[in-house]
């Protein structure tokens, strides 16, 4: 078979938001899927670069940063480090990890006002605003509170309500408030802002998105939802002091623009780009980003996916492809586009304050990042919101860690320790058991590459399971314990058939469970070389029962997990809330 030529895949995940560290929802729907099907296709041989970042402006940090009563570079500098480790922690293999506050993405957004500008895209508009007297200064975005104008809600933000979910104007607000000092002494005043005409792109972007045939439904639904309800020119600058600064091309202050910046959602996707030119910086190649980015300088044949929440993918099919097509520069567009649902908690709202959710530093407190990724991916928000409960969690541990891979390895790698002297034994001919499980694996292993290509995680992990519990199975067969007592050779081929079995598992376990599927391989000493998700891997499935050298040492492993007992749900449900 000749070996396919890797393809250049660019990964992003939607950029964390930096006012803290986000909950299991969040990374179930944006940053773990990423990871795992960046980690799948560097086994399938492709060259994949996968790139996040902290979202470090706007109003949010600047509350955050008040609230915490540090300034506001102080906290995103120390925000930003536990995120990065955060992610680290849950293995979460990013190339880079990047900072919307950096030069790069300062310089990149400055950049792209330019050319829209000069492209007619971007337009000075005089708007309402609402103003505080006492604090002296306007109050955009979550500034400002009051009462929702569709819902009633008392404390709904400028920008949006959190009870019904609309997007607001903060001018539209009843009984509103300063969200800085709490006085009600505002009025509506006029103020100057540089507004992103994308009503002008509405055929451009709708030719695009019809065109994307084959992103997954979700994200193109909600995409031509956006376009039917006609695309709105949006103000794309604020009044606060913390983001990237308003300047000419000659670098001087815009004028009237003196204490405004760029809206944060202008300037975070473009940190995509700049992201991967910090990157490219610190590995001493500072212009290798741009054969990820410029279809002028190779990037033309690179595949972009991105990953995100529901709740994002307007700004990532509208706002940002207004950015790029209207530049009329040669950058790379988003070739698929994968959201997410909300995973909820117990059916409702995650919540630090009322003690309901687990946040990802905690998490890991608890167990090995390893529980979480199988969980969340099993349960991936794909078809609906899914919701997390302890039971779940612990039945999907107990179930299909524990016992369905778990037990595998340690029963087949400790008999054969015991019988078999730890060595991959010789002698015997395969027969109808090895048959049988040829032909399980001829159907389930193609199918399990195609859900990943598909992005359809939780059927990957689904088939990922079915491939191990068919594995269990194999082994009722096979009997090789029974055998043993009259027939040693035909207890080897059961054997060897299983020690193999057990490093495919260990191998197609490693974009879910990275940690634990190194242990096996480990232990099953599968060389670096040999552990490949690659065509030509699978390209001769009945050899891959026989594909660990005979004669070749093993080892049991150590526990590879533990099972969820009772008593530890219990207490979890103490501490952070459950079926109430
Ligand atoms: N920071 C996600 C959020 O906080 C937002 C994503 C930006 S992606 C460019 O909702
Ligand atoms: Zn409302």
């Amino acid at each position: 078979m000749t070996k396919s030529a890797p393809r250049r895949i660019l990964v992003t995940s939607a950029l964390p938001y930096i006012n803290g560290v986000k909950h299991l929802g969040n990374l179930a729907g944006s940053m773990l899927p990423a990871d795992v099907y960046s980690r799948f296709q560097r086994l399938r041989g492709h060259d994949v670069l996968y790139i996040c970042a902290t979202d470090e402006h706007g109003t949010p940090a600047e509350l955050a940063a008040q609230a915490a009563d540090v300034p506001v570079r102080q906290y995103v500098d120390e925000q930003h480090e536990i995120q990065k480790k955060a992610g680290e922690d849950f293995l979460l293999s990013y190339d880079h990890f990047g900072r919307s506050c950096s030069d790069e993405n300062a310089a990149l957004t400055q950049h792209f006002a330019h050319v829209l500008e000069a492209n007619g895209l971007i337009e000075e508009r005089t708007m309402r605003q609402v103003y505080s007297v006492d604090d002296e200064r306007f109050l955009p975005d979550r500034y400002v509170e009051g009462t929702c104008p569709h819902c009633e809600f008392e404390k709904a933000r400028g920008d949006q309500c959190d009870n019904c979910g609309r997007l607001l104007d903060p001018v539209d607000l009843i009984d509103p408030y300063s969200a800085v000092s709490g006085s009600k002494n505002v009025e509506v005043r006029e103020t100057r802002h540089l507004f992103l005409l994308q009503s002008q792109m509405q055929d451009r972007i709708r030719d695009w998105i019809e065109a994307a045939t084959d992103w997954p439904p979700l994200a193109r639904s909600i995409a031509l939802k956006w376009l039917d309800e006609g695309l709105r020119d949006r103000a794309i600058t604020r009044d606060l002091s913390w983001g990237v600064p308003v300047i000419n091309p000659d670098g001087s202050i815009r004028e009237g623009f003196e204490t405004k910046v760029f809206y944060v959602w202008f300037d975070a996707p473009i940190e995509y780009i700049a992201a991967t030119e910090e990157w490219a910086k610190a590995k001493g190649e500072p212009e290798a980003w741009r054969r990820w980015w410029r279809t002028d300088e190779g990037a033309e044949e690179v595949d972009y996916v991105q990953f995100m929440g529901k709740d994002n993918v307007a700004f990532h099919t509208v706002g940002f492809p207004v950015t790029i097509l209207g530049s009329q520069e040669p950058w790379k567009l988003v070739d698929r586009l994968k959201a997410f649902n909300w995973v909820t908690w117990y059916g409702g709202k995650f919540s630090t304050s009322n003690k309901r959710g687990v946040f990802m530093d905690q998490a890991l407190d608890l167990l090995p990042a390893d529980y979480w990724r199988w969980y969340l991916t099993a349960n991936a928000p794909e078809g609906s919101d899914a919701a997390f409960t302890w039971e779940g969690f612990q039945s999907a541990i107990n179930s299909d860690l524990a016992n369905v891979l778990g037990n595998f390895v340690n029963r087949i790698t400790k008999y054969c320790a015991a019988k078999f002297d730890g060595k991959v034994p010789e002698g015997g001919e395969a027969g109808e058991a090895e048959s049988w499980m040829v032909a399980e694996l001829e159907t389930r292993l193609p199918q399990l590459v195609q859900h990943y290509e598909n992005m359809d995680f939780r059927k990957a992990a689904a088939e990922t399971r079915a491939i191990w519990a068919a594995g269990n199975e194999y082994l009722t067969k096979a009997e090789p314990w029974v055998k043993y007592k009259n027939d040693v050779d035909a207890a080897a081929v059961g054997v060897r058939a299983g020690l193999n079995l057990a490093a495919l598992f260990g191998i197609i376990a490693q974009p879910i469970i990275p940690e634990a599927a190194a242990m096996i391989l480990d232990a099953l000493g599968v060389p670096e070389d040999g552990r490949t998700l690659s065509e030509e891997a699978f390209a001769d499935i009945p050899a891959l029962l026989d594909a660990l050298p005979r004669g070749h040492e093993i080892s049991p492993p150590d526990v590879l997990f533990r099972k969820i007992e009772e008593e530890q749900v219990a207490e979890w449900t103490e501490r952070f809330g459950g079926e109430s």
